[in-house]
């Protein structure tokens, strides 16, 4: 695999052909003081999913973390999250799939009988002061040329759904689609967001810290918030875990 060498991407590229998680070497990397870098890997030997889950990583995805130093308030990013799977998405929909996001961060493939099946996540992690970010690191991974003896159930990839399999075009897709999301306007995100969101409309049962809430989600608000229509009104959610509830 030579994907980083020739990559044409908007950020610096640190390639490893193995490493524990991306997103830890782009955690080091933001420690040692490094700007903007992409971190790039043919697989991932101890790769995380959000609250420690397991991640798998095997040859054959697209893993990648971004590290920026964005001037913005801590309490703005979960827009870069957002963006992430946008670009994500779109990056699977120019490789031939139809993917689309489930809040906040999934990107999921609809399947034929009304269920999902999972195609890429997000992992952001970042540290701050309270008025502004130090480091933001965005991971993203993503089943590219991945078989399904590889992955957990419940997953897909671009190959299993047909699609053109090719990481580097891929991975350099996610970059850029990122690059120009997060360098813009960051309200611009959320309309590209709802344009490929599989959530809105839908019945949603979320898991948050403060307990559950359930009812139809009907927006996203600046800088990530799901409006959930409740029994009692609407509430707004900021983070958890999102189920869509079949009707
Ligand atoms: C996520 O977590 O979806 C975020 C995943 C972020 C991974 C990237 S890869 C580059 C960077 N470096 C890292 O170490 N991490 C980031 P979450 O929403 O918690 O979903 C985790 C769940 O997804 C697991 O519990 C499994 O059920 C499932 N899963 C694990 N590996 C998968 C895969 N390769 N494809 C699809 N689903 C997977």
């Amino acid at each position: 695999l030579a994907v980083a060498h020739e990559l044409d991407a908007p950020y610096d590229v640190d390639y490893h052909d193995s490493v524990g998680s991306t997103n830890d070497r782009a955690r080091d990397l933001a420690a040692d003081g490094e700007r903007d870098v992409a971190v790039v890997a043919a697989e991932q030997t101890g790769s995380r999913g959000r609250l420690d889950r397991e991640w798998s990583a095997p040859r054959g995805g697209v893993w990648t973390s971004v590290l920026v130093r964005p001037d913005v308030p801590p309490a703005q990013v979960p827009v870069f999250t957002l963006a992430a799977a946008v670009a994500t998405a779109n990056a699977a929909r120019e490789a031939g799939v139809d993917a689309g996001i489930k809040w906040p961060n999934d990107v999921l493939v609809p399947t034929e009988d009304g269920g999902t099946r999972k195609l890429a996540g997000v992992l952001t992690e970042m540290e701050g002061e309270a008025d502004r970010v130090s480091w933001l690191v965005v991971g993203i991974g993503a089943n590219v040329d991945v078989d399904a003896a590889d992955l957990p159930e419940g997953a897909t990839s671009v190959a299993m759904e047909g699609g053109v399999a090719d990481r580097r075009a891929f991975v350099q897709r996610v970059l850029e689609g990122f690059h120009d999301l997060v360098s813009g306007d960051l309200d611009a995100v959320l309309p590209a967001w709802r344009e490929r969101a599989l959530t809105l409309g839908q019945r949603v049962r979320v898991e948050t810290p403060g307990g559950v809430v359930e009812g139809v989600a009907r927006d996203v608000e600046f800088p990530g918030a799901l409006l959930v229509e409740t029994d009692d009104g609407v509430e707004r959610v900021t983070a958890g875990d999102c189920e869509h509830l079949r009707p």
